[in-house]
C-alpha cells in the first residue's frame, strides 16, 4: 500500500478523487414533459455531482487525470479558458485539493459589456480558491494557445513543475474517460428506475464530454443516439474534435472496433452568432428550466444545449415515445456575470 491513499484508491480501481455526490437528484422533468407535450424528459445533474466548488463537467474528466498529476510530480496545474471558464474554476478546485498550485490564463472568449464580466462569478471563485489569475485579451478558441503554452514556461523557469491541462480537459489523452464512465453510471440508473434512455442530449464545446459518452455508450448493447448541441457557434470545428477525442477514448478503453461517422452526431442551430452570447431561443430555454422546473442554466452552455433539446422534442425530431436524457453539465456560476439579462 502507498502512503499516498489517493495511490491506493487508483490500484482499487476507483476513482483517484472520489468527488462524486451520490445519491443525485431525482431525474424526471415532469412538468417540462407536460409542458413541451412529447417525449419523457429526464436530467442527469451533474450541475450537483460534487461538492468541489459547484461541481459540473469537469469535475468528473479532472478525476480521471489525477493518477498522472501525482505520477508526473507535478506542482502545479496550468490551464485555460475564457473569464468566466468553469473548467478553469474545476481546476482551482482540484489544485486546492490537491495541495498544488494553478496558474489559469483566463482569456477574453466573450465579447459582453457586462462590468464585473472578470471579478464575479467563476473567476472570483477561482481567485478565493488560490489560483493565479492570469487575464488576458484573446478571443475564443478551442486550439494550444500560445498564451498557455507561456503559462507551462513561466512555471518551468521559476523552477516548478508544471502540468499542463489543454481548455475543457478535452485534448487530452485520458479527457474522455470520465463521460466515458458516466455512461456506465447511466446504465445503473436506467436498472434502478427501470427505463431506457434511448436519446442523450448534451451541449458541446471542447468536445470531451460528448465524446467520452459515444465511446462509453459503444461498448453497451442497445445502441442510442447522443445528440451534441454545438455552443461555439464554429459547429465544423466542434464536430471534428468530439469525434478525434471519441475515437481515441473508445480505443482507450478498448471498444475493439472503429465508431462510424454516424455514431457522432453535433448539431448547430442554437448557439447563435458566437459563442458565450445568448440568443432568444437561449433565453427561453433558462427561463422554462427556472419556471417549470427550479432547475437553473446558463446562458453559455447549458442554455442552448436546453433551446435545442425544446426544439427537437416539440419538433417531434426526439419521438414522443422516447425518453431522452438531458445531460446538466452545470455551469450556473457564470449567470453572475450576465446580470443584465434578468433586470425584469
Ligand atoms: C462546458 C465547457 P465540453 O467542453 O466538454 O464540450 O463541454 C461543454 C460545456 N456545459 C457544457 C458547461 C457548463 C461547460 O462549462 N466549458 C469550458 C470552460 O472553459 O468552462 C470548456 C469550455
Amino acid at each position: 500500500m502507498s502512503a499516498d491513499p489517493r495511490r491506493n484508491h487508483v490500484a482499487a480501481g476507483l476513482p483517484p478523487l472520489s468527488v462524486a455526490l451520490r445519491p443525485e437528484p431525482d431525474p424526471s422533468l415532469d412538468r417540462l414533459t407536460g409542458h413541451l407535450g412529447g417525449a419523457r424528459i429526464w436530467a442527469k445533474r451533474e450541475d450537483c455531482n460534487s461538492g468541489l466548488a459547484y461541481g459540473g463537467n469537469k469535475t468528473r474528466k479532472l478525476e480521471y487525470l489525477v493518477p498522472d498529476i501525482l505520477e508526473q510530480g507535478a506542482d502545479t496545474l496550468v490551464s485555460i479558458g475564457g473569464y468566466q471558464s468553469n473548467h478553469t474554476r474545476q481546476v482551482a478546485a482540484l489544485a486546492a485539493r490537491l495541495g498544488l498550485k494553478a496558474v489559469l490564463v483566463q482569456e477574453r472568449w466573450v465579447d459582453w459589456p457586462d462590468p464585473l464580466n472578470d471579478r464575479v462569478g467563476n473567476i472570483m471563485l477561482s481567485r478565493i480558491m488560490g489560483a493565479e489569475v492570469r487575464l488576458d485579451p484573446s478571443g475564443f478558441g478551442i486550439g494550444v494557445k500560445g498564451s498557455w503554452e507561456q503559462a507551462l514556461e513561466d512555471v518551468r523557469a521559476r523552477g516548478g513543475t508544471p502540468y499542463g491541462i489543454p481548455a475543457g480537459a478535452s485534448d487530452h489523452r485520458l479527457g474522455g474517460l470520465g463521460f466515458a464512465n458516466w455512461a456506465f453510471e447511466v446504465q445503473q440508473q436506467e436498472r434502478e428506475l427501470g427505463v431506457f434512455f434511448d436519446t442523450v442530449v448534451v451541449c458541446a464545446v471542447t468536445g470531451s464530454t460528448q465524446a467520452g459518452m459515444i465511446a462509453g455508450f459503444a461498448l453497451q448493447d442497445r445502441p442510442r443516439r447522443v445528440i451534441g448541441i454545438d455552443a461555439s457557434a464554429e459547429v465544423d470545428a466542434t464536430r471534428a474534435q468530439v469525434a478525434r477525442i471519441a475515437r481515441g477514448t473508445a480505443e482507450l478503453i478498448g471498444l475493439g472496433r472503429e465508431l462510424t461517422d454516424d455514431e457522432i452526431t453535433v448539431l448547430e442551430g442554437w448557439a447563435g452568432d458566437r459563442y458565450g452570447i445568448p440568443v432568444h431561443s437561449t433565453l427561453d430555454a433558462i427561463g422554462l428550466s427556472g419556471r417549470l422546473e427550479g432547475m437553473i442554466i446558463d446562458p453559455v452552455y447549458e442554455g442552448k444545449s436546453m433551446a435545442g433539446l425544446v426544439d427537437l422534442v416539440t419538433s417531434g425530431e426526439i419521438p414522443r415515445g422516447s425518453n431522452v436524457l438531458y445531460a446538466h453539465l452545470g455551469g450556473q456560476p457564470a449567470l453572475n456575470a450576465y446580470s443584465a439579462l434578468f433586470t425584469a
